[in-house]
């Protein structure tokens, strides 16, 4: 019998936070349409004129358009017609009007996108039960041992999966199939939307090493940029360098994990159960604060940004023992801090103190555009009490922060206007403070 290969497979569903209104609104289908900002009168207006008719049948007319959108908020995402207008996530919505002024702006519902998000994993994991979940719209599959997992290297499986997940919520995604999850993660994106890539080792040379070194995820702007100024662009010449070279350059564990990603090689194990290593949220303000002039605003905002963090934490049953916070200043340099506490909290008043403390070691005396709270060092509630009572080692708290997986988007976008974090940042939410 001939040994299984290991085919592990990444699935990004199309265009998500956009696709999920086309389903409200099918007469959108085709059309560029943007998703971003906060809700808007014109929302309220459009649903308002239309009362107790269906949604399906509000005409195209009637809909918001980006050119008379006014404001700072932020693409997250956009449907793949307005992609051929060169607008997409995280661009400015002032901006990108100047580039497609006719399409059509939404704001994001979050609670649908969860419920399609559950959905769209549930419906997969019915299928192949070692799901790893990657955020909002993405999951890490092990098709090795699952019927059809290794035919025509995986294609047969993620057809099914396709058609399976299409037919459960009417939405569609594409799928990368390859040897392991650094690879999966990069062919997902080969052939979208709906479109499925297979990826074998031998495949590497013509299909990985031609892309630029950012493609491999983790490799994040600093990184990418530092890269460039050793003239390293693509994988392949990444994966020409001596080890020594990275290492000197990038540390020991950074410079050799890139080489091995430039060389396909990667043996994480697709992780079905896993914990968020942070919460956060943040937001972006209607117009820059100063922390003086605008001290009690900008204290309000703090306050409750604190607050809906501490229910966040309290809602999902966790309790963080560092709160940081983040600050980007109106010409958008990033400043971030954070501290440690001698316990756990997830009430809201105890991480304003910290994160207060954690404002006062930054300079503020700049104009701000955005502020941001996090909780990292997570514990679940049970377990913090039971650390308790065994108190007599620390290393239960190293446990839990092992766990490394990204919250999701929405829990740092939740607070309107919205501020969507760029890729990069969504993979590493580590940096993100
Ligand atoms: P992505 O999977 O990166 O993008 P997408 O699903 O919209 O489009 P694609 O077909 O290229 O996969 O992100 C998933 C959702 O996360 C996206 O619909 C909106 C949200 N998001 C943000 O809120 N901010 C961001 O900066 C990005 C990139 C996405
Ligand atoms: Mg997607
Ligand atoms: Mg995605």
């Amino acid at each position: 019998m001939t040994q299984r290969q290991r085919r592990i497979a990444h699935l990004d569903m199309d265009a998500f936070f956009a696709s999920v209104e086309l389903l409200r609104y099918p007469q959108l289908k085709g059309l560029p349409v943007v998703i971003g900002g906060g809700r808007r009168k014109a929302d309220d207006l459009l649903l308002a004129a239309h009362p107790g008719r269906d949604l399906r049948f509000i005409p195209v007319a009637a809909f918001p358009l980006l050119k008379d959108y006014v404001g700072r908020g932020v693409i997250t995402t956009a449907t793949y017609a307005a992609r051929q207008f060169g607008v997409g996530s995280a661009m400015g919505m002032m901006k990108a009007a100047k580039l497609c002024p006719q399409a059509i702006v939404l704001p994001v519902d979050f609670d649908e996108v969860k419920r399609f998000s559950r959905l769209f994993k549930a419906t997969i994991a019915d299928i192949a039960p070692q799901v790893e979940d990657r955020g909002v719209d993405e999951v890490y599959i092990d098709f090795t041992d699952v019927p059809g997992g290794q035919r025509e290297g995986g294609r047969v499986l993620a057809r099914l999966i396709q058609r399976a997940v299409l037919e459960k919520t009417g939405l569609t995604c594409s799928i990368g199939i390859a040897p392991n999850k650094l690879i999966a993660k990069m062919a997902s994106e080969f052939n979208k939307p709906n479109g499925i890539s297979v990826v074998y080792e031998a495949d590497l040379p013509t299909k990985i090493w031609p892309l630029h070194v950012r493609k491999i995820n983790g490799i994040g702007p600093k990184a990418g940029e530092k890269l460039a100024a050793l003239n390293i662009h693509t994988i392949s010449e990444l994966a020409a360098q001596e080890p020594a070279f990275l290492i000197q350059r990038f540390g020991k564990s950074t410079g050799a994990w890139m080489l091995d990603a430039a060389w396909g090689r990667d043996n994480r194990a697709v992780v079905t159960e896993s914990e968020p290593v942070s919460m956060s949220r943040e937001t972006t303000f209607d117009r820059d604060l100063h922390a003086v002039r605008d001290r009690a605003e900008l204290g309000a905002i703090f306050t409750a940004l604190c607050d809906k963090l501490g229910a966040d934490l309290q809602r999902k049953g966790y309790l963080a023992k560092t709160i940081g916070i983040k600050l980007r200043y109106d010409d958008f340099r990033i400043a971030t801090r954070d501290q440690t506490m001698e316990s756990y909290t997830s009430d809201g008043p105890t991480i304003r103190k910290i994160a207060g403390l954690c404002l006062k070691r930054v300079p503020l005396n700049q104009r701000l555009r955005l502020l941001g709270v996090r909780a990292s060092a997570l514990v679940r509630q049970a377990q913090e009490s039971a650390e308790t009572v065994s108190s007599i080692k620390n290393e239960s708290n190293k446990a839990t922060a092992h766990v490394i997986k990204e919250l999701v988007a929405i829990d740092s976008i939740a607070i309107e206007p919205l501020m969507p974090l760029t890729a990069p940042e969504r993979h590493l939410p580590d940096q993100l403070f």
